[in-house]
């Protein structure tokens, strides 16, 4: 029986473990990359674990999210991440450079290797035949560090493209496709591997935005095979010798097959307020406030070239704002050298950064009741800063027809000709703006910056013996981790736990963080219900470390997604899940509730435990692998990976 690629790559890399169907298993990272919102506590705690040097072939460190710079907060962060970058031999992205998934694909990402990311979208390299994850920054500092990376032997999802994608119907029509079959939640532990004679029309930029969105479905990563359309990419971004040709066998067997006919898809939209929440634009005439094109998702050079042809000589209609982020340098100098970016300039565009900006409410949120059309990948209601705007992500030709007409609007019906673009044969390379790691000798010198906003990682305890506790709060299903700990004007506090743990659900409930921590001072463990897909959407470990300083013991849900299942472990909260479904019923807010000999059941491995709430006994199940154990044991893998150094 034939290997699937993924198959394929998980083998040649595993590194602990053996490669059977849900059990455990580690594997070694050759590349990982961290941006600026997420990497600052990553490298704090690569510090606090006494690592000394990195072990990947490559490491990459990205300031992209947090470049807005209203105060000192964000500049502490980047004056900390150069120095530590240059100090372990990291390569450094300077603000401007671009969004870390688009820089990664363009100079960094290699067919066939294992990247982990502590950002969630960092599967846009699987359009490279990369093997690209997102995880906690924890587990990335783990990974630098030379530790392997664990995850459940998944099962793999063969999305099998046939046919050609018709005229103004683009990847991004792709990805809202897949999301309209796999919808996002239920695909926990999946990988999906893309195959069919359908592929090989698409680009290497056109596969990343499908790989980037498979975020949203909640599989672990999405991948491309590794054909002449990757030769081309690396070719073109001068890197022909990194190629090799990589694909899943004849014979591989998958655990799931998804037929999808290119010809059949039409410009598609996630309406509000999920990505998985498909229509057809065609069935959407919406009077348009508000246009973002940009994010990791669709910035790439086609994208925003076949947007300026669109709206060339053209004008914005009043009442219509239109705010452009190219993704990375190399793609905004290029439009700006052949002229593109002044037809967009001229047609009423707002030219933004090359950063993350909009895409995580960090700038530009729209207006009260507005509709804004956004070619990234969340539309969460409040992620764009504005809790009661509309957002609907649709790809860069459905945003550009909706900036021209000021409607959403379907592109076939603008009567105009189709800008066919191609991808260059020859990207211009310019990599000045990535600083290369010293030599060895020269980084025992440099002295690590700490400004004020540069914070210790918090520690945890050890596990009680029970759980004795409140439940603080209860949410409903799909809660994301948007709503668990906001970004967009919050978002500097990253490296600041105490201040940043203040607004712990704040879009849900304001007074979370002042009643939890009460409970913690008087002694009781805060527990958290939720119901379906707890946790969806970012990798951030803040919505696992904050509520663990606000005294958080354990989550009990329906189901809890896979990043954040891994962030609750790190850091000694313990994922319980519900036997019956309908127990989440019977605790509501307030309760008093006991879990006792928790301690005792992560010990000997118990997979059921009983939480008791008055005379209520509710069956907890506990999926938890023996090393997950340890860590919860110890209250988390810092002070667990701590223990064993001194141990050594
Ligand atoms: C996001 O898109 O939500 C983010 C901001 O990129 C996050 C990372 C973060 O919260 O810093 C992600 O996707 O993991
Ligand atoms: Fe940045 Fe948005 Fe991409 Fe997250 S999804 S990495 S915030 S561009």
């Amino acid at each position: 029986m034939g290997y699937t690629l993924t198959e394929k790559i998980l083998r040649e890399h595993l590194a602990d473990g053996s490669y059977e169907l849900g059990k455990e298993i580690g594997i070694k990272i050759d590349q990982t990359l961290t941006q600026d919102a997420t990497g600052t506590m990553a490298y704090l705690q690569f510090e606090s674990m006494g690592l000394t040097d990195i072990s990947t072939e490559l490491s990459v460190s990205y300031i992209d999210h947090n470049t807005i710079q209203v105060g000192y907060e964000n500049a502490d962060d980047h004056a900390y991440l150069e120095s530590i970058a240059k100090k372990y031999g990291i390569y450094f992205s300077r603000p401007g450079n671009g969004i870390c998934h688009q820089v990664h694909l363009e100079r960094f990402a290699r067919p066939g290797k294992t990247l982990l990311g502590s950002d969630s979208h960092t599967p846009t390299a699987g359009g490279m035949g990369s093997l690209a994850m997102g995880a906690g920054g924890l587990d990335v500092a783990v990974a630098m560090g030379g530790g392997a990376y664990y995850l459940a032997t998944p099962r793999v999802i063969n999305i099998h493209l046939t046919g050609e994608l018709q005229t103004w119907t683009t990847a991004k029509d792709v990805a809202l496709r897949v999301l309209q079959i796999l919808s996002t939640k239920g695909n926990v532990g999946c990988i999906s591997e893309y195959t069919g004679e359908g592929i090989s029309r698409l680009t290497v930029p056109e596969r990343a935005t499908i790989t980037n969105m498979g975020a949203e479905t909640g599989v672990t990563t999405s991948i491309f095979p590794s054909d002449l359309q990757t030769k081309k990419f690396l070719e073109a971004q001068g890197r022909g010798e990194q190629w090799i040709s990589l694909a899943a066998d004849a014979d591989a067997i998958y655990d799931r097959t998804i037929e999808i006919d290119l010809d059949e898809i039409e410009p598609l939209a996630a309406a509000p307020h999920s990505p998985g929440n498909i229509a057809t634009v065609r069935g959407l005439n919406l009077p348009v406030d508000q246009v973002m094109i940009g994010s990791c998702t669709n910035s790439s050079y086609v994208d925003l070239m076949t947007v300026a042809r669109m709206v060339r000589g053209k004008t914005l209609p009043a009442g219509v704002s239109l705010g452009i982020a190219p993704g990375s340098r190399q793609v905004l100098s290029a439009i700006a050298r052949n002229g593109a970016l002044n037809d967009l300039i001229s047609f009423g565009a707002r030219i933004l950064e090359s950063s993350c900006g909009f895409c995580i409410g960090n700038s530009m949120s729209p207006c009260t009741d507005s509709v804004s059309i956004r070619t990234s990948n969340r539309n969460f209601q409040g992620r764009s800063g504005t809790p009661s705007a509309n957002v609907y992500l649709t790809s860069p030709v459905v945003a550009a027809a909706s900036a021209i007409t000021g409607k959403l609007m379907d592109p076939r019906g603008l009567g105009m000709d189709f800008p066919e673009i191609e991808m260059p044969e020859h990207f211009e390379i310019d990599d000045r703006m990535i600083i290369p790691p010293l030599p060895a000798k020269q980084r025992a010198e440099i002295k690590v910056c700490r400004g004020p906003n540069i914070g210790e990682p918090p520690v945890n305890g050890p596990m009680p013996e029970e759980i004795r506790g409140v439940v603080t709060i209860r949410v409903g299903d799909l809660v994301t981790t948007d709503h668990i700990m906001p970004a967009g004007s919050r978002l500097k506090y990253r490296s600041n736990v105490p201040k940043y743990s203040e607004f712990v659900f704040e879009p849900l409930d304001k007074q979370f963080c002042s009643r939890a921590s009460s409970l913690r001072d008087q002694g009781n463990h805060n527990l958290i219900v939720a119901g379906l897909s707890y946790g969806q959407g970012s990798s951030r470990e803040h919505a696992a470390l904050c509520p663990m300083y606000l005294g958080v013991k354990g989550v009990i849900a329906k189901s809890i997604e896979r990043i954040h299942a891994a962030n609750l472990v790190n850091f000694g909260i313990v994922p319980f899940t519900f036997a019956k479904d309908s127990d989440w019923d019977l605790l509501p807010e307030n309760t008093q509730v006991r879990i006792p000999g928790i301690r005792k059941s992560l010990e000997i491995g118990d997979e059921s435990v009983r939480a008791l709430a008055g005379n209520i006994e509710i069956n907890l199940a506990l999926s938890l692998s023996k090393r997950q154990r340890e860590i919860l044991l110890a209250g988390g893998l810092l002070p667990l990976t701590v223990k064993k150094t001194k141990g050594k």
